[in-house]
């Protein structure tokens, strides 16, 4: 009776771990440089090095690099950059739609650019310009994209407008130098801003249960084996 009990706790166990951490998000591509060169990656102008495990742009004033891209226009997309001058990342670009973050030096942008018609939707967030930044951008199936910089949301705004799967992610600078590191693509939506989530479906609370249950758990095994 007792070992029924044991198992029937161990199976329960099994089951509230599986609940509290669903299957991990699958990262489509990543890049962090730390191998000290940028294989994969084009140079379509000026000139890039590896410096301490980073991408930097070289001395020319107009620098441009290019790697094909895989995955659904879906997705979070997370990234340090530090930008000068104009500075922009396009995180998925094809012939027809790119979406883009942009610093013009002083302000931050995310925009969805029409490669057609030259229309775009814009919308401006927060940042510090000449400055590490570790942004991370999500977008959903509705067109929802949301823009963390350093954890804190800075953007949130619907476009609907269908976008394609990516072709290419590409590093952009014209002027001043500019970095990017620690690059990594998931296919899902890994962020959810926090406003729209309460406290008990959140990660940390659902771990935090797990926990209790498991001493208690622990406790009563002891408990049981010692009698
Ligand atoms: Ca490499
Ligand atoms: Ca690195």
């Amino acid at each position: 009776m007792r070992k029924d009990s044991v198992i029937i706790i161990i199976i329960l166990l099994c089951v509230s771990l599986f609940v509290v951490f669903p299957s991990k998000a699958e990262t489509v591509w990543s890049d962090n440089f730390d191998d000290g060169n940028y294989d994969g990656w084009t140079v379509v102008n000026g000139t890039f090095v590896i410096e301490d495990g980073v991408l930097k742009t070289g001395p020319e004033s107009f620098n441009v690099i290019t790697c094909p891209s895989y995955g659904p226009s879906t997705g979070t997309w997370s990234f340090d950059l530090l930008a000068n001058g104009w500075t922009v990342v396009y995180f998925v670009g094809n012939t027809q739609q790119d979406l883009i973050v942009l610093c013009t030096g002083q302000d931050y942008y995310v925009q969805r650019i029409d490669v057609v018609n030259g229309s775009y939707s814009s919308v401006k967030f927060s940042g510090k310009a000449s400055a590490w930044q570790h942004l991370n951008v999500t977008r959903n199936q509705d067109g929802r994209i949301c823009v963390y910089n350093n954890g804190t949301l800075v953007a949130d705004y619907v476009d609907s407008t269908y976008v394609p799967p990516p072709d290419f992610f590409e590093f952009y600078c014209t002027g001043g130098e500019a970095a990017i590191d620690n690059i990594v693509v998931s296919d899902s939506v890994d962020i959810e801003p926090s406003v729209s989530a309460p406290f008990y479906t959140q990660t940390w609370f659902l771990a935090s249960v797990a926990a209790v249950i498991i001493v208690v758990i622990a406790i009563a095994v002891l408990y049981i084996r010692r009698k």
